[in-house]
């Protein structure tokens, strides 16, 4: 529920049960329907979500704030509220399915039918099961912790861990225990699938991914033909990243720890769930010239962020596209750091609590380059979310989610050697000439190109598993298939438990938060970055330009940004970039440099895993 405020459709926010749909235009109202009982259904629609939303909203906020006993009821309430109001409503809507309505309302109509990203099915109590499994499953998750050296060390310390221990014992024992945490959840999993399915069976769905899929304006077979495509066109570079770094690894570590050839053992990556392995960039530096010359992480500490200064600095960058300030709230209300006495989410969010002004981020942010993009990241979700509170509560949303997750991801490239220069973090003479390019590239990548098959199996096995072709049995073992299949990676310590529910230790599966929004958007950010420049006039590598303070830019992005998903994406994708498609072609022109310096080191080696 929490996740739904990032920036998905107003109506996976929604639900009350003291306001329920009772507009007179339910599914069981008589007569032919017509154009005006539409219309006026929706008004009323709209008028119920917003008050839902705001409801919802402030639930989950001090739930996710502060997770007792109390929250998690009080949000187990208002999720399945939240879900019976909008199956209420969607199923309604089915009421005028053969009405040629004009484009405005039937896109609102569309947004009604496919704005639940849990569904439950109609049926009695169905609805608060589904709610008490999702409530129980996020608090699970941000409240694990594990034991190392008889010290209790919560998630986000581990995260930070995974990225700077080198000794391959440690990081196998905290990789394992993490996993443990999440051996509870598999059957719980199951039974939300099974819910979530038959939910999105009544609405008319195949399964929740068929319902997935269908937020992007196409059919959703064509969606999944889409992303194949852009996978296609990625992958070649992810081999050629994955070769180099698993030749490195083998180097640091030696054969016994990581052979020269096959998959990559997991936990060397420097991330938890070998997402991004930026972690692992000293390991894998360019030898001799190339390096780059600084690191974020001890510059923001020499210099003495704070995570308010570090929030600053990113509004700072907005403010500089001619975007306005973030309300006085936003300060006063976002919680910026972990409190010491309660368990918080602190998987980062930003939130819109009232489809107005009340905009807040959610982040217990440490001083390194990695949160430092993560609050970018946030903030991006902030400036778009206020950008398009204009529009009606369903079209209060991304073009498609993809979108969303790439506005502050798109910022944060331009964070380049000049602009670290611009905002006093290094001196003019410390930004490095082009010898260092390589090393840029490959720190970027280790972040960018890492992260492209993670988020493709992210889906994929949910996808597997909403269809069936992934068996409750083999939830563990298909993750891994995937894993190995995509990613090039196997688990520490050889076959896993029979008991362990792997998919459970990453956030958006115990959270149902779809992720093939992210995939997208690692792919988008860089067309935006790409086209942004060229508007700024920006002629040299794509790599080091900023659009800091390109009021060209603010103009067009800001546009963007208000159409919220008031019309198909292609239209909002245009209105930015000019161009109707989403296309690798960016991010491979991005770092067409670097995959020359790959395959050179990679020249004898026999790259892939299989
Ligand atoms: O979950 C997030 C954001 C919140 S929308 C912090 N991200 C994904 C992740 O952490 O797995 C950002 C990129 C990928
Ligand atoms: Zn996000």
């Amino acid at each position: 529920m929490k996740k739904l405020l990032m920036g998905v459709a107003a109506l996976a926010l929604v639900g009350c049960s003291q306001q329920t749909a009772q507009t007179g235009h339910e599914a069981g109202a008589k007569g032919t329907p017509t154009i005006a009982e539409a219309e006026a259904f929706i008004v009323d629609a709209e008028k119920q979500l917003t008050e839902m939303n705001e409801y919802g909203a402030r639930i989950f906020w001090v739930n996710a704030n502060f997770i007792t006993d109390d929250t998690d009821w009080l949000a187990t309430k208002a999720g399945a509220d939240f879900t019976k109001l909008g199956v209420n409503l969607a199923n309604s809507a089915k009421r005028f399915n053969d009405l040629d309505l004009p484009p405005e309302l039937a896109r609102k109509m569309k947004f009604l039918k496919i704005g639940l990203t849990l569904p439950a099915p109609s049926k009695e109590g169905a609805a608060e099961e589904l709610s008490e499994i999702s409530t129980w499953l996020g608090s699970t998750y941000a409240k694990g912790e594990i034991e190392m050296d008889g010290e209790l060390v919560p998630r986000n310390d581990l995260e930070e861990l995974m990225g700077t221990v080198r000794n391959p014992e440690i990081l196998q024992e905290m990789w394992t225990k993490w996993r443990e945490v999440s051996v509870p959840m598999g059957p719980k999993y199951q039974r939300l699938v099974e819910i979530g399915n038959e939910g999105a069976q009544e609405l008319g769905f195949k399964d929740l991914g068929e319902l997935w899929l269908s937020g992007y304006d196409m059919e959703p077979a064509e969606m999944a033909a889409e992303v194949d495509r852009l996978w296609g066109q990625v992958k070649p570079l992810y081999d050629q990243l994955h070769c180099y770094v698993r030749a490195g690894l083998s180097e640091e570590y030696g054969e016994d720890v990581q052979a020269a050839d096959g998959p990559i053992r997991a936990d060397l990556l420097g991330n938890m769930w070998a997402q991004n392995w930026g972690g692992i960039y000293p390991l894998v530096a360019p030898k001799g010239t190339g390096d780059v010359g600084y690191d974020v992480t001890e510059l923001l500490k020499e210099k003495d962020y704070t995570p308010i200064k570090m929030a600053e600095t990113g509004e700072a960058f907005f403010s500089s596209l001619g975007l306005d300030p973030l309300p006085d709230t936003f300060w006063s209300r976002s919680l910026f750091t972990k409190p010491r006495d309660r368990d918080v989410v602190c998987h980062a969010s930003a939130w819109d609590l009232d489809g107005a002004d009340d905009i807040r981020i959610k982040m217990c942010t440490k001083i390194n380059a990695d949160d430092f993009n993560t609050v970018h990241h946030e903030l991006g979700h902030n400036y778009y979310q206020r950008a398009y509170k204009n529009q009606p509560v369903l079209f209060q949303s991304g073009a498609h989610d993809g979108f969303h997750e790439a506005i502050g991801d798109f910022i944060g490239l331009s964070i380049t050697p000049q602009y670290l220069a611009d905002i006093g973090l290094i001196t003019q003479d410390m930004i490095p000439d082009a010898s260092a390019d390589t090393g840029l590239l490959l720190s970027q990548a280790l972040d960018k190109i890492s992260f492209l098959p993670f988020a493709y199996m992210m889906d994929n096995w949910r996808w597997q598993v909403f269809s069936g072709e992934i068996a409750p049995g083999d939830y563990n073992q298909g993750w891994w298939n995937l894993r190995t299949e995509y990613q090039g990676i196997v688990p520490p310590g050889g076959a896993r438990p029979a008991d362990a529910f792997d998919p459970g230790s990453k956030y958006h599966i115990p959270g149902n938060t779809p992720y093939l929004r992210y995939f997208l958007s690692f792919v988008m950010q860089f067309q935006f970055h790409k086209a942004a420049c060229e508007m700024s006039g920006w002629e040299g590598p794509l790599h080091r330009c900023s659009i800091y303070g390109s009021d060209v830019v603010g103009e067009k992005f800001q546009k963007m940004l208000e159409m919220g998903q008031s019309q198909p994406w292609p239209d909002a994708l245009e209105a930015f970039t000019g161009t109707r498609e989403m296309d690798g072609s960016a991010i491979i022109s991005y770092f067409e440099p670097l995959m020359g310096y790959l395959e050179t080191q990679n020249q004898g080696q026999s790259c892939g895993w299989k």
